[in-house]
C-alpha cells in the first residue's frame, strides 16, 4: 500500500462519521485553496494486540518512522510521532496509547473485556488502521463509568482504529497567514472550536500552533438497545513556523496536545 492510498482510504472512512470535515476541506477548496495535511492521529489501547507497538511496523510498512515521544501523565496516554522516510509532504502521523493498568480496578475489568476479544494476530496490514471497534459495542453504562475517569477510554471504547483527526496545514493555504484568520473562518460558518486553555493552542515562539473544532456528535446505539448522541471525531489546523536555526519546527507539543485531545469530549 502507497501512502497516497492509506490516505484515501482513511479519509473516506473519517469524512464518514466526521461530515464537518468533509464541508470545511470543501469550504477551503471553493475558496481557491489546495488544502494539505499536516498530520492524523490514532488512539489505541496499550498492552493489547493492538497496542502503539504492535501498530507501529506497519506505519514502516509504508514508509514511515518515529522521531519524537511524548507523556501525557494526567490522561494517562503515551504517545510517539512519525514522518515519511522520503516525502516531506506526506501527513506526519501521531498515534498514542492509554496505559489502561493507570485506571482504576473497575475501568480497567470494563477494558480488559473488549481487549480479550481482539484477536492476537489483529494487526497485518496498515489498513487495521481504519478497523474501528475489534470488540462488542459497549453498553451506555460501561461507557458513562470510562468517560468519569478517561474521556479518551470512552471515546475509544466506541469508535476503535480510525483517524482520530485530519489536520489543515495552515502553511500551505495561499489566502490565510494566521491561525487566527483561520479560526475566524470557522466561527463564522457556525463551527464550534475547541476552547480548553484558548482558541489557540501553542504560539509561534514555541514554532507550532494549532486548533481544532469539537468533534461531530453522532447518533450511537449501544448494546441493549440504548441511543445516545456520543461526540466522533474533529479536524484540526496546524501553523508551523521556522526554529532558529532555519528549520521549520516538525514535532509535536505536550502542551498543545493535552488540549487538543480534549476536542472528544461529550
Ligand atoms: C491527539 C491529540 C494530539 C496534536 O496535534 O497535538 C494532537 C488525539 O486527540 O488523539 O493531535
Ligand atoms: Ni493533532
Amino acid at each position: 500500500m502507497t501512502p497516497s492510498n492509506f490516505f484515501s482510504a482513511l479519509w473516506e472512512n473519517y469524512t464518514q462519521i466526521t461530515p464537518q470535515a468533509k464541508r470545511i476541506h470543501q469550504l477551503f477548496e471553493n475558496l481557491g485553496e489546495t488544502v494539505l495535511n499536516d498530520h492524523v492521529a490514532f488512539r489505541t489501547f496499550n498492552n493489547s494486540p493492538i497496542s502503539l507497538e504492535k501498530l507501529e511496523p506497519q506505519l514502516e510498512a509504508i514508509g514511515y518512522k518515529p522521531y519524537g515521544a511524548f507523556l501525557f501523565e494526567s490522561k494517562h496516554l503515551k504517545a510517539r510521532c512519525y514522518k515519511h522516510e522520503t516525502n516531506a509532504d506526506s501527513p506526519k502521523i501521531f498515534l498514542s496509547e492509554l496505559l489502561v493498568e493507570e485506571l482504576p480496578q473497575h475501568c480497567q475489568d470494563i477494558i480488559g473485556k473488549y481487549i480479550a476479544q481482539i484477536p492476537t494476530d489483529a494487526v497485518q496490514t496498515p489498513d487495521v488502521f481504519w478497523s474501528g471497534i475489534l470488540w462488542n459495542t459497549p453498553t451506555e453504562e460501561e461507557y458513562l463509568i470510562l468517560a468519569e475517569h478517561s474521556e479518551y477510554a470512552a471515546w475509544l471504547s466506541t469508535m476503535g482504529l480510525q483517524a482520530n483527526h485530519f489536520t489543515v496545514s495552515i502553511n500551505h493555504l495561499k489566502n490565510y497567514q494566521t491561525i487566527e484568520e483561520v479560526n475566524q473562518l470557522l466561527i463564522k460558518e457556525g463551527y464550534a472550536l475547541n476552547e480548553v486553555g484558548g482558541l489557540v493552542k501553542g504560539t509561534p515562539q514555541s514554532f507550532l500552533e494549532q486548533s481544532s473544532t469539537m468533534a461531530d456528535k453522532i447518533s450511537y446505539r449501544f448494546a441493549g438497545n440504548t441511543q445516545k448522541t456520543i461526540p466522533s471525531c474533529f479536524y484540526e489546523f496546524a501553523r508551523r513556523h521556522i526554529q532558529p536555526n532555519g528549520v521549520l519546527f516538525d514535532s509535536f507539543i505536550e502542551g498543545n496536545a493535552d488540549k487538543i485531545f480534549d476536542s472528544t469530549n461529550s
